[in-house]
């Protein structure tokens, strides 16, 4: 209150209240403006990217007025709010976005074009922000949308990376990573260099004595490092409510630039302490489903823990409240075991600083935190060494032990005769060193864990956390399947589609409601309606096509079958799978008459993903793929019986280019490894059929659209301990059709054969962990199926319009209304027109 403006002026600053564009020619008006001063460019110099600035600069307007007042709303309305802690967001473009949800998307495309431009070109000069890595970085991003599309009071916090997920080129079949610097012009955040945290590294923990006589801990010494807030406003859909994500920035705190040093010449040593300080949060750790346990990386999540803390503290301490109001005020949701330190942080804050009993404060903790959990994968699982701990986070290691120490006592208590549950659930491993245990660690001070899809959900009841659900009971797990957010992957990827589907549903309603798609089964027979939905496909596939053309310089042909794999590049997901069948068909091809040629569906596959820059099997694989593209895109017996692509650089803008140009999509993971996947939720909304493994949300997709209209294959979850044991012990055959395909590769047909062999000895020597052989023939079978379906167009469109009227549940507008029930126990609040009822007048 104390810096608002004083009563008397109000009226003056009323009067110039800013008042966004409505008309063509106010938005003219106020780009004109943002490229001649904003950006200071001009008339006679004014290329697409300078009237992206401009654009972007004045929809910014717009959402700052709106984010503005959904901020004073939300302070004013005082109620409880969700705080989603991710270390990764991965955001794509925002124009596109900005014009859907603020609206004036047809008021800017008639101003551009009066200016000289087309919107489409505009909205591709922007450069993605692609702060993550995949599944889990997304769907961060879905669920902000869908949060602030419901109105949800809840703000984002991650970290201001200066280099998202690397660039990747692909020179002469290898992938090249390439820094992703993308701030040179992001005119979506917003510097707050007035809102500072300073967060302390390393040091000791002195204990003693109160006034009181109550013995408390300080930690002190070692070094501060300053975290400086960037804002960046989330608007909704169809709802003036605009979100906050708040990433920080690290920098040298303000007394670390020693003007000591400085003065007494030591200059460029000072600068080089600056950028020490600066580099916590250069770079996002490029791995996917993996954890490396480099120190850098612990300092990023203290880093942002400590600062999203302080913030949400702070926040909650102005409205004078006592403690025990905290979880009725805030719930903090941790996307997977990144942001587990914040358990400590908080419990810390707690006892340390605001002098709560330990009892007291750790029952706040728990009531406050809810934890999911994205992979079973034991590789993914987060462990951090107990020196490493100790020597940058001393207080927090002792609070961890004391958080186990009274576990411990509780599980002993509880289940006096189990001897070794102890030595299983506690968090630190009694390993050399020992290790703290980030899930075991999340588990036990959150009030709920969930997976994110029910088989997901299932198996780490059964599997990673089967003690703990022993220990608190089941109701402690829950599942949240995930979902999209229709606005991106239907209405911004395939305008033409939701076009089509607003025509007949009467608006687009369904993109608030997607369940409304149902609707569309009753034209699933209406044959104007088919044909429309059957170009739409065709147009998408010209469009992707030509994108394919652009990039490697390989013509396809937008009539034939298109079945695409785009993910990240991982073994468990299987890309190898697919591009041994591939070979397959190829060796089919070559040994086929002309006129059983003439039977074949053409097909063009295509792949795209990035590989870990250190996943070296991973790189290999996609040497494989170039390879044998290289091979087959020139074979003239082929022709366009098979093409195979891969299409550099796969991110979150070539995602809505890619997805719905498909016929098929893969998703193909190895039974009981993916824990939901969300691309395939993308594809088939966009038209397309998938090629799954009962795997992750495959399953509760087929539930959904109906297993006439999905092709599925391959072993189930629970059969895979036995047949991984069979590869070891047992007498286990390789299968015929893909000893062939290994007899090709080995032949130098793709090149150097011995550049291969890690990939095909994995199978056939040691183990073959991801059961590749043992799904290859029904793989193979189905795909030949898919040939067949693919020749009777009508049948197949049939299946295509049901599946996607059949998709509504995917929405992850669904996952945030589940989440806000069974977890956070927070309610929408209705955005007001001037922000606060009366505070204007
Ligand atoms: N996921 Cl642990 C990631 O993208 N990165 C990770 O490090 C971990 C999980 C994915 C997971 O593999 C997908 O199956 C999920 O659909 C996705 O998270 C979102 O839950």
């Amino acid at each position: 209150v104390e810096a608002s403006i004083p009563e008397p002026q109000r009226a003056a600053w009323n009067k110039y209240a800013p008042k966004p564009f409505e008309s063509a020619e106010e938005f003219e008006r106020e780009t004109v403006k943002h490229i001649e001063t904003t950006l200071a460019r001009s008339l006679y110099n004014c290329d697409e990217l300078a009237a992206y600035g401009g654009t972007a600069l004045a929809f910014r307007d717009r959402l700052v007025i709106d984010w503005n007042k959904t901020q004073q709303n939300q302070t004013f309305a005082d109620q409880k709010r969700v705080y989603y802690l991710s270390l990764e967001f991965l955001m794509g473009r925002a124009l596109d976005n900005a014009m859907l949800n603020v609206g004036h998307k047809e008021t800017a495309k008639q101003g551009l074009s009066d200016l000289g431009f087309r919107v489409e070109d505009i909205i591709t000069q922007e450069h993605d922000a692609a702060l993550g890595n995949g599944g889990l970085g997304r769907l961060a991003a879905c669920f902000l949308d869908s949060l602030a599309s419901l109105n949800y009071p809840a703000w984002g916090y991650g970290l201001r990376y200066r280099y998202g997920i690397f660039k990747q080129e692909i020179i002469d079949g290898y992938q090249v990573e390439v820094p992703d610097y993308w701030l040179d012009f992001n005119p979506w955040e917003f510097a707050r260099h007035d809102i500072t945290v300073d967060i302390q590294f390393y040091g000791h923990v002195n204990k003693y004595q109160d006034d009181e006589g109550k013995m408390v801990c300080s930690w002190e010494g070692g070094e501060i490092v300053q975290a400086v807030a960037f804002d960046v406003p989330i608007p909704g859909y169809g709802t003036p409510t605009t979100n906050n994500l708040r990433l920080w920035a690290s920098k040298a705190a303000s007394g670390e630039f020693d003007f000591q040093k400085f003065n007494s010449g030591e200059y460029e040593s000072s600068v080089a302490d600056q950028q020490r300080a600066e580099t916590i949060s250069a770079v996002l750790y490029p791995n996917d489903n993996l954890e490396r346990g480099k120190e850098l990386r612990l300092k990023q999540q203290y880093f942002w823990c400590a600062a999203s803390l302080y913030d949400i503290v702070r926040r909650f301490k102005k409205s004078k409240r006592p403690w025990k109001d905290f979880p009725n005020q805030v719930a903090i949701q941790l996307n997977d075991t990144h942001p587990t330190l914040a358990i400590p942080e908080l419990q810390r804050i707690l006892i340390d600083q605001e002098g709560l009993d330990w009892d007291e404060a750790w029952s706040i903790v728990q009531k406050t935190f809810g934890y999911t959990n994205h992979t079973v994968l034991p590789e993914a699982l987060e462990k951090w060494s107990v020196p490493l701990i100790q020597h940058l986070l001393p207080r927090h290691l002792q609070i961890i032990y004391d958080i186990n120490l009274n576990f411990l006592q509780y599980v002993e208590r509880n289940n006096p005769k189990d001897r070794d549950l102890l030595g299983r659930v506690s968090i630190i491993e009694e390993s050399n060193p020992k290790m703290v245990r980030m899930a075991y660690l999340a588990v036990i001070g959150s009030h709920k864990v969930n997976g994110v899809a029910e088989l997901h959900s299932d198996l780490i009841k059964t599997t990673i956390f089967k003690d703990f659900v022993k220990i608190y009971g089941p109701d402690k797990f829950a599942n949240v399947t995930n979902g999209i957010t229709p606005r991106r992957w239907l209405h911004q990827a395939n305008p033409r589609l939701s076009e089509l589907i607003a025509s007949k549903l009467g608006g687009y309603g369904f993109l608030k409601d997607l369940t409304l798609l149902h609707k569309l089964e009753a034209y699933v027979d209406d044959k104007d309606f088919r044909k429309e939905f059957q170009e739409i496909k065709y147009a998408n596939k010209v469009r992707l096509a030509r994108h394919i053309k652009e990039v490697t310089g390989v013509s396809v042909n937008p009539s034939a079958l298109f079945d695409i794999q785009v993910k990240r590049i991982h073994e468990y997901k299987r890309q190898q799978l697919n591009i041994f069948g591939v070979i397959h068909r190829y060796l089919a091809i070559k040994k086929m008459s002309p006129e059983e040629k003439k039977k074949m569906t053409p097909r063009v596959s295509i792949f795209g993903g990035k590989a870990a820059p250190g996943y070296w099997m991973a790189k290999t694989v996609i040497h494989l793929i170039n390879e044998v593209g290289r091979v087959v895109n020139a074979d003239k017996d082929v022709g366009d019986l098979l093409k195979v692509i891969f299409v550099e650089d796969y991110n979150v803008s070539k995602a809505e280019i890619i997805c719905p140009a498909s016929d098929i999509s893969e998703h193909i993971s190895t039974a009981g490894t993916e824990a939901s996947g969300t691309s395939n939720m993308k594809f088939v909304l966009n038209g397309g059929l998938i090629i799954g493994t009962c795997d992750g949300a495959n399953i509760e997709i087929t539930r959904e659209i109906g297993e006439n209209n999905i092709f599925l294959f391959g072993n189930l979850a629970e059969d895979v301990d036995e047949l991984r044991h069979a590869h070891l012990y047992g007498n286990f055959q390789l299968d015929k059709e893909l000893e062939s395909v290994f007899d090709a590769i080995r032949s130098g047909m793709f090149g150097d054969a011995g550049q291969f062999s890690a990939l095909v000895n994995g199978i056939v020597e040691h183990g073959d962990y991801y059961l590749v052989s043992d799904d290859f023939a029904s793989y193979c079978k189905t795909h030949d199926m898919i040939d067949e379906a693919y020749k009777d167009q009508e049948e197949w469109v049939t299946k295509c319009i049901t599946a996607v009227a059949r998709m509504g549940f995917f929405s992850s507008d669904r996952c945030i209304d589940e989440y806000a029930e069974m977890i956070w126990n927070v309610e929408p609040l209705q955005p007001k027109a001037d922000g606060v009822d009366g505070a204007n007048g």
